[in-house]
């Protein structure tokens, strides 16, 4: 980790960061109960374990005050009719938010609160999306063509809690329909207070 302010070059076309210190790789074998057609998960993974998308981390330490950022480059493809998607979290530190700026391709952030609030907003190059504190995130590629790439930035002692979107998904699912992304409700997703 640096000492001393630095700057890197995100080079077109892939904007691979021309330094990092950690990356990720999230396979459709981590990805297990989040695409809701479980049968067309797993004829997909009995053909091999590919690769859905992939994170540049430049880290700092997990402090209050450093921000953590880098670049997420999720892959396009399906699982049934559900676009390849991030597993998606909350900030552990719940009151914490980060901005995401969109660099290639074509999705959605899908967000929600605790309380049930969501929200899907288009990412496209040029985009910026501000995630407030409290709001769970996933990005959704809905090309079936192209990466979806964004640069994220957010606070270092932020965190992430996984498990609660891994119980029942988020609200709404990006799927194709007719050759289109559609937002549509989960079926598996039930209110906090039914929860
Ligand atoms: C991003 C995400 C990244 C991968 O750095 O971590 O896009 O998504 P998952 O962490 O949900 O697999 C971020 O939101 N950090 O807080
Ligand atoms: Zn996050």
């Amino acid at each position: 980790m640096k000492t001393v302010p630095f700057a890197f070059d995100l080079n077109e076309p892939d904007f691979i960061p021309s330094e990092y210190d950690n990356h990720i790789q999230r396979r459709l074998s981590a990805m297990r109960g989040q695409y809701l057609d479980k049968e067309a998960y797993e004829a997909r993974l009995a053909q091999g374990d590919d690769l859905l998308y992939e994170v540049y981390e430049l880290r700092r330490p997990t402090v209050p005050g450093e921000l953590l950022h880098g670049i997420s480059i999720v892959h396009p493809g399906k699982v049934g009719d559900e676009y390849h998607m991030t597993k998606g979290h909350f900030h552990e530190v719940l009151e914490t938010g980060e901005i995401y700026h969109c660099l290639k391709g074509k999705g959605f952030m899908v967000m929600e609160t605790p309380e049930g609030e969501w929200a899907v907003e288009p990412l496209y190059p040029g985009r910026v999306l501000c995630v407030l504190p409290r709001w769970a995130h996933r990005s959704v590629n809905a090309s079936l063509a192209e990466d979806l790439v964004t640069f994220f930035v957010y606070p270092g002692d932020a965190g992430h809690d996984y498990g609660t979107i891994e119980a029942q998904g988020f609200r709404k699912l990006v799927v194709e329909k007719n050759g289109q992304p559609e937002i549509v409700d989960n079926p598996r997703w039930s209110p906090p207070e039914a929860a």
